[in-house]
């Protein structure tokens, strides 16, 4: 059976929830079209660290595809179209460390964009009643800063997952409190696997 990694974050900045890492749990076990597997992984908000777990779980499930999320101020779901080699962050990352102005990765290109193709995608999740839009912005936390490296990793042309690897921002849910905009848990849910579903359409 073929692969997916899906992973989502830890809660961080004071937040005590984070539908990413919530929704990436719940769908870890779940096969699409009856052939591809699902393993989950909640990662921690701190890029080194949840790099190293991410490598380890792409050594060890090999899978064809790689859809990483995470949560952000949006309204709606936002398959990210690019990585921005460009560390920036706001606030302190859960090991306590802010990387200002400093690229992610020394020495290589500055931007890096997903073979996936965004506006199905999110015309996918549309069908499925749920408001989606490519983004080409993710920011310049850790989910951006993950990103690039994620990109850069499957950019290789002898990955398994080459150009088949995305980042997904998702909308706060509303038990999370502060300012709108909020989506409710359930349609990120369906929003997600809506996106997976359409990504890993069969061809044939
Ligand atoms: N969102 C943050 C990091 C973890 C998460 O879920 C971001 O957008 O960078």
């Amino acid at each position: 059976m073929d692969s997916l990694l899906l992973t989502g974050f830890e809660p961080f900045g004071g937040d005590s929830r984070n539908p990413s890492g919530e929704i990436a749990a719940a769908l870890d076990g779940t096969v699409l079209h009856g052939r591809i597997l699902i393993h989950s992984l909640v990662l921690p908000v701190a890029t080194h660290a949840a790099w190293q777990l991410t490598v380890t779980a792409v050594r060890r499930f090999k899978p064809r595809w790689i859809v990483a999320t995470g949560v952000a101020p949006r309204a709606t779901i936002n398959p990210e179209s690019q990585a921005v080699n460009w560390c920036d962050y706001r606030i302190p990352d859960n090991s306590g460390i802010v990387r200002r102005d400093q690229p992610s990765v020394p020495g290589t290109r500055r931007i890096y964009r997903t073979g996936v193709d965004t506006s199905n995608l999110s015309a996918a999740i549309r069908a499925a009643g749920i408001p989606a839009e490519p983004s080409d912005d993710a920011g310049r936390f850790v989910c951006n800063d993950f990103y690039t490296h994620l990109l850069r990793l499957t950019s290789r042309p002898t990955h398994r997952a080459s150009r088949r690897s995305l980042f997904v921002h998702v909308p706060k849910i509303p038990e999370m409190g502060g300012n709108p905009p909020f989506l409710p848990l359930a349609d990120i849910h369906r929003g997600l696997v809506a996106l997976l579903t359409a990504l890993t359409v069969p061809h044939d």
